[in-house]
């Protein structure tokens, strides 16, 4: 089956109602029917970006907890999500694990909760600098997708799951990765141990300071089915982005 290619906006902790206002005008005349755009806003704009959105742009919250509901101060559950029609969430990104401290097995936990209540799930992994200089890459990415197997399960948990590799490095800093052998080596390793069909239906994004420059070469790398971008994705480039395959 062709995989869609996917763009995802992250904006991380950025925006406001003057810009997000001015942005959703932006985002609604894309006209690109093909790729499956998602916009991620700080929790406090979400259903102000939802409603003004183009139905056929999706709207993911950046977080939430593997619990429905109770006393956990600060954090939002998949149902209140899809209560407020939220269908797309990110999980597991490196500013969550290194700054928030969140672990494989918690992430993991988040992922197959959200997957179990019918969210689409943007499942973050990635090596930092010292992980790649000791060449350490594949072995943090396989622990990473490790943990998600031992909490999905079976094949069809990962269905709703867009993998997003993101080299810890190229996040906000203007180093882009070169992906396509780590995206490969992704897709090897779904292959061998989940499945072929999981393997050739799952996306794998790249997420690593992705702008209209350097967009169009890394969107015809292979096994690369699209992008997870965070500063250029709060610009009107985003829109360039967005038709990196044109
Ligand atoms: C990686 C990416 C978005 P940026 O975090 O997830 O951010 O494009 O700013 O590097």
């Amino acid at each position: 089956m062709s995989r869609r290619f996917f763009v995802g906006g992250n904006w991380k902790m950025n925006s406001s109602n003057q810009h997000l206002a001015e942005h959703t005008k932006l985002l609604n005349s894309i006209n690109a029917d093909d790729v499956e755009v998602v916009i991620a806003p700080p929790s406090i704009y979400l259903c102000s970006v939802r409603d003004k959105l183009d139905k056929n742009i999706g709207v993911a919250s950046q977080n939430c907890y593997f619990v429905d509901n109770g006393a956990f101060t600060g954090e939002i559950s998949p149902s209140m999500l899809l209560d407020n029609d939220i269908r797309y969430v990110i999980i597991g990104h490196s500013e969550r694990r290194t700054i928030f401290h969140e672990t494989d097995e918690l992430i993991a936990n988040k992922v197959a909760f959200a997957i179990s209540k019918g969210l689409i799930v943007i499942a973050c992994i990635g090596e930092t600098l010292a992980e790649r200089e000791r060449n350490d890459t594949l072995n943090v990415v396989y622990r990473q997708l490790t943990a998600l197997k031992e909490k999905l399960e079976n094949e069809a948990g990962w269905k709703n799951v867009v993998i997003a590799y993101e080299p810890v490095w190229a996040i906000g800093t203007g180093k882009v990765a070169t992906p396509a052998q780590v995206h490969k080596a992704i897709r090897d390793w779904l292959t061998k141990n989940v499945s072929s069909k999981v393997s050739s239906d799952t996306r794998i994004i790249y997420g690593g300071s992705v702008t209209a420059d350097n967009c169009k070469e890394l969107a015809h790398q292979p096994d690369v089915d699209g992008f997870l971008v965070g500063g250029a994705s709060l610009k009107p480039e985003f829109v360039d982005i967005v038709r990196a395959r044109k």
